[in-house]
């Protein structure tokens, strides 16, 4: 179909919800860390195009390309690909931020889709029943949801994470900081965003368990001091963590010591 929708400058374009961090940041991050000339389409003023219009034209498949189900969306060279995961493998060996061998890549997108699982359980913590409820209206299967979450899945999957990093620390000696190989990918600025999430959303449970994810937290502080993202941090073009996004802090969800689940 022929589009009808605007093109940019700029080489890639990234169509996500604007006021949010979300999944989308996950694909902000990596053209960030890149220094990739990109425009983030609905961030722009509608009269340059851009605002939720611009997206929801994408949705509606005024774009070129394969139809999107849901954001973020990106665009390049005639392309229109969705799926977080599935951008990123797209992105990875274009930006510098995958290893070229094969095995490793396979390794990334794997990794990349657990995340995706366990972003998935991050954002039903506050929406347990149902996306098209409001957390006020699901806050007791929050609750109940939260606890599980804390102490089960956070353990389980930080720890995979933590497991991974040790032992790509063990294959290339001295080399800690990074899930594969040597060199960041976009696996590394992923688990930034996901330790930096947790954070915010759950600080106590994640105070807890800082004993047992050294490497995790070290791949966090690593990634904040890159030259590129810690100036991406620091601008406007990092949108703040806030309560409409995934990782959202409601301190009730958060207790200051554990409890038992159930
Ligand atoms: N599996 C997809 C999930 C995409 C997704 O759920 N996008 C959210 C925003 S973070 C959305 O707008 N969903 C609309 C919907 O599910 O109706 C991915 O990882 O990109």
């Amino acid at each position: 179909m022929a589009t009808r929708t605007k093109r940019f400058a700029a080489e890639y374009e990234l169509y996500y919800w604007p006021s949010i961090q979300g999944r989308g940041e996950f694909i902000r991050l990596a053209l960030e860390a890149a220094g990739a000339a990109y425009v983030d389409v609905a961030r722009l003023p509608q009269r340059q195009g851009g605002g939720t219009r611009a997206l929801f034209a994408l949705l509606d498949g005024e774009g070129d390309g394969v139809l999107p189900f849901a954001p973020p969306i990106l665009r390049h060279e005639g392309l229109v690909i969705a799926q977080t995961a599935n951008i990123l493998a797209y992105l990875g060996p274009r930006l510098g931020l995958v290893p070229r061998d094969e095995a490793s890549r396979v390794a990334a997108a794997q990794h990349q889709l657990t995340i995706a699982d366990f972003v998935v359980e991050a954002h039903d913590v506050h929406h347990p029943l149902g996306v098209d409820l409001y957390y006020e209206d699901q806050k007791p299967e929050s609750h109940r949801r939260a606890r599980l979450f804390v102490s089960s899945r956070m353990p389980k999957f930080l720890g995979y994470f933590e497991k991974l990093l040790q032992r790509n620390q063990a294959a290339h000696k001295g080399a800690g900081g990074h899930v594969l190989g040597k060199a960041l990918s976009y696996v590394d600025l992923s688990l930034f965003q996901l330790a930096s999430g947790l954070e915010y959303a759950f600080p106590h449970a994640m105070k807890r368990l800082a004993p047992k994810i050294p490497r995790l937290l070290a791949v966090r502080e690593g990634v904040a001091a890159e030259p590129r993202v810690a100036a991406y941090l620091a601008s406007d073009r990092r949108i703040p963590f806030n309560e409409d996004g995934i990782f959202r802090h409601y301190p009730e969800l958060d207790p200051a010591r554990a409890r038992a689940t159930g």
